[in-house]
């Protein structure tokens, strides 16, 4: 039996932005729910939900003040349950976002921490006298000075996002409790939002620095990590059917690989593939590969080019929509559980902002502030800001010409130019050459076929800019190849493959020679019995 989130496609929400139902410009559970029909014509498998509890939003809800309610922009608790509901009914799983390195500082748990020393909650906080040298992620110091108990609290974020200390079993307990009280509510898993994090090292040894950049050696990974999450994987698998997926903040495979697998997270995001920034097909060869040389048989990676987190790939790979249909096909077929950012279907691209002032993102501003205080012009700080902020990836899902603005406070926020560029889901929907209708045949072939869920790699290659490869279990057998290059590449094939999608053509005479077109992307089903797929 095939677990249920090997077959499936997951599909991140960003809350604020994806659809709002009472004219707020924020959107909201109720919106969500009206658009269920959609996702499931579109054909993904699971909703990934980035944090809707309370949340004064220093981070966009990744500041979370109430781990046990709906923050009241999205709706209320019988809207959350609503949607449950309604997206089971259509075979739809949920996994929610959840925040167990910190919290917001406004949660009363750190409230009581910082009232005394002597405070129960003290020690569920990381407290010195004195602060290291250890620098947040968003910039400058990690340490915050409390005048009430004269002593520093430790955020490897913003300083409105205090690390729990998780040497404190009392804190395992009580995020245990939330896991649970969210399992009960019915969601299907967890999306644990830097969860390498959790533990720091215990003599809070200065990091070192490299070509003037503080490595991040003692606030990450450290002696003790893999035993947590092994436990909250146990904690989590005693509920039949959960699904982990972790944000592990790293590129680096040999880190990535230890997070997953038995008795630990189901997958991680693998951020050696999907942050590859300037486009390159040779590198995402190689990244391919060295991850499926580095995982075991029990490990599955992810695939995934965009997130709130960073720009989104059309934009970030040089704004070419057949290169766009490229990855798509690569996402949604190669070995891995891809996970699609909302938007991705329609092609939306980065939002750039002229105006600080409209700058939402906090490590976007941070950026600004201190490019200044470094002595950069505005331009310069600007240009910074730009390249840090990750609102370019956030704006308002194109549902239509009007649904262009985004609202904050009540004020509009940003207006997608109209121009080319501007697509939306309405003139996309009954169009069969359109993006949108791209991902739904990829989606639909996805379903149909075993070998491209969870058949392995037969081969996996790379020719003169094309990546190829040949997935296979025991009754299918599947070609695609990628040809990123501008010119045709041969393949031998053998005789009678069958068509099933191209970018370039629809027919296939099944011939043992394959030409890839420029650009083309390629889909063959052939018979398991016959050879493989030679090098030619
Ligand atoms: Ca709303
Ligand atoms: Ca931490």
């Amino acid at each position: 039996m095939v677990k249920w989130w090997k077959g499936s496609t997951f599909y991140e929400i960003y809350m604020p932005s994806f659809k709002d139902s009472n004219g707020d410009g924020i959107g909201d559970f109720s919106g969500i729910i009206s658009k269920l029909d959609y996702l499931k014509g579109l054909g993904v498998g699971g909703i990934w939900l980035t944090p809707f509890y309370p949340s004064p939003k220093v981070d966009n809800g990744y500041d979370i003040s109430n781990y046990y309610a709906i923050d009241s922009d999205y709706g209320k608790m019988e809207d959350f349950e609503l949607f449950i509901r309604e997206a089971h009914k259509r075979d739809l799983r949920v996994i929610a976002d959840l925040v167990l390195n910190h919290t917001s500082s406004e949660h009363p748990w750190f409230q009581q921490s910082k009232s005394s020393k002597d405070n129960p909650k003290r020690d569920w906080y990381i407290w010195r006298d004195k602060p290291n040298n250890w620098e947040s992620f968003f910039g400058g110091t990690a340490w915050e000075y409390d005048k009430t108990t004269n002593q520093y609290y430790y955020h490897a974020f913003a300083k409105e996002q205090v690390d729990l200390n998780w040497a404190n079993p009392e804190v395992k307990c009580a995020m245990f409790d939330v896991m649970k009280f969210w399992l009960e509510k019915g969601v299907d898993g967890f999306r644990l939002d830097v969860i390498n994090f959790l533990k720091v090292n215990d003599l809070f040894s200065d990091n070192p620095y490299e070509n003037g950049e503080q490595t991040h050696l003692f606030d990450k990974d450290q002696e003790g990590i893999l035993s947590v999450i092994s436990e909250i994987a146990d904690f989590v698998h005693q509920y039949p059917d959960k699904f982990l997926v972790g944000e592990v903040g790293s590129e680096d495979l040999e880190i990535l690989k230890q997070y997953s697998g038995l008795r630990m997270l189901d997958v991680v995001f693998n951020f050696n593939i999907g942050s590859i920034g300037e486009f390159d097909a040779k590198t995402l060869f190689q990244q391919l590969t060295a991850t499926e040389d580095a995982y075991n048989k029990e490990q599955v990676p992810t695939l995934f080019f965009s997130s709130h987190d960073m720009s989104r790939h059309i934009s970030r790979f040089g704004g070419d929509k057949g290169r766009a249909k490229l990855i798509a096909t690569l996402m949604l077929m190669a070995k891995g559980v891809p996970f699609l950012y909302f938007g991705d279907e329609i092609g939306m691209r980065d939002w750039i902002t002229d105006d600080i002032s409209k700058m939402k993102d906090v490590q976007g501003i941070m950026g600004y502030q201190l490019a200044l205080q470094a002595g950069k012009s505005h331009e310069e700080a600007l240009l910074s800001a730009n390249e840090k902020s990750r609102d370019k990836s956030r704006t308002p899902m194109q549902w239509n010409a009007q649904a262009n603005v985004g609202f904050t406070d009540g004020k509009p926020w940003i207006t997608i130019p109209k121009n080319a560029n501007q697509v939306t889901v309405e003139e996309q929907l009954d169009n069969p050459a359109s993006m949108l209708s791209f991902y739904k045949s990829l989606l639909k072939l996805r379903k149909k076929h075993v070998a491209l869920q969870v058949g392995n790699y037969k081969l996996l290659r790379f020719k003169d800019g094309m990546i190829y490869f040949v997935r296979t279990n025991q009754a299918e057998k599947i070609v695609v190849a990628l040809n990123f290059s501008e010119q045709a590449v041969s393949l031998k094939v053998e005789e009678g493959m069958k068509l099933l999608l191209s970018t370039k053509r629809t027919s296939f005479e099944g011939k043992n020679v394959l030409t890839v077109l420029a650009n083309e992307a390629i889909i063959l089903k052939g018979d398991i019995s016959n050879d493989l797929i030679k090098e030619g």
